[in-house]
């Protein structure tokens, strides 16, 4: 199984965010069922490690907390724009309940990931898109930003990649107290 730990975001803001695609040629943008937030990619899995990682997420104990998506930036890999994504509110309790993933699931026998985490949600995979569109995207919502909205659980999801988008699946829930 292709694994990954996000948090799930309101449904409104889901359409809200989707509905911010557009006007940008060569980008594929991420449908509102799609949208989330990573914490931690996993990756291809056999059934048996998936059940010592879901038991190693379950133990975990972190407490609940408001987040505010707010800013639009982009990422590059050789000098070129990969992802579009929009930013994160700086926040302890975000960062924290990553840092208590991650220490669960190197308990488990993960690997340590070795990129440092850069919350962000991702609207759309760049191939070439052109630079002055996609740069006038950035300006034109630069100041974009949510109200705060309640995290309540943090979920492990499945991912089966298709030819136009992958499909995730919520697997497991896991509360926040
Ligand atoms: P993203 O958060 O920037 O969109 C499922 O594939 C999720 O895990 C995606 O949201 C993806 O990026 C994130 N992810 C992080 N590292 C990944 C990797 N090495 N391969 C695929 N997806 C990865």
């Amino acid at each position: 199984m292709r694994l990954f730990v996000a948090l799930e975001l309101p449904w409104d803001l889901r359409e809200r965010l989707a509905a911010l695609g557009g006007g940008v040629p060569g980008a594929r943008w991420v449908p509102a069922e799609n949208l989330h937030l990573t914490l931690r990619f996993i990756g291809e899995v056999p059934p048996f490690r998936a059940e010592e990682l879901d038991h190693a997420l379950a133990a975990l104990r972190a407490r609940r907390f408001a987040l505010t998506l707010a800013g639009i930036g982009t990422f590059a890999k050789a000098g070129r724009e990969t992802v579009l994504w929009v930013g994160v509110e700086r926040n302890e309790r975000l960062d924290h309940l990553q840092g208590k993933i991650e220490t669960a699931l190197q308990r488990a026998g993960l690997e340590p990931e070795r990129r440092r985490f850069a919350p962000h949600v991702s609207l759309a995979r760049l191939d070439n898109a052109a630079p002055d569109k996609l740069a006038a995207f950035v300006q034109r919502h630069n100041l974009f930003r949510t109200d705060p909205f309640a995290v309540e659980h943090f979920t492990l999801f499945s991912s089966r990649l298709g030819k136009e988008q992958a499909a995730y699946e919520p697997e497991v829930e896991y509360s926040l107290a």
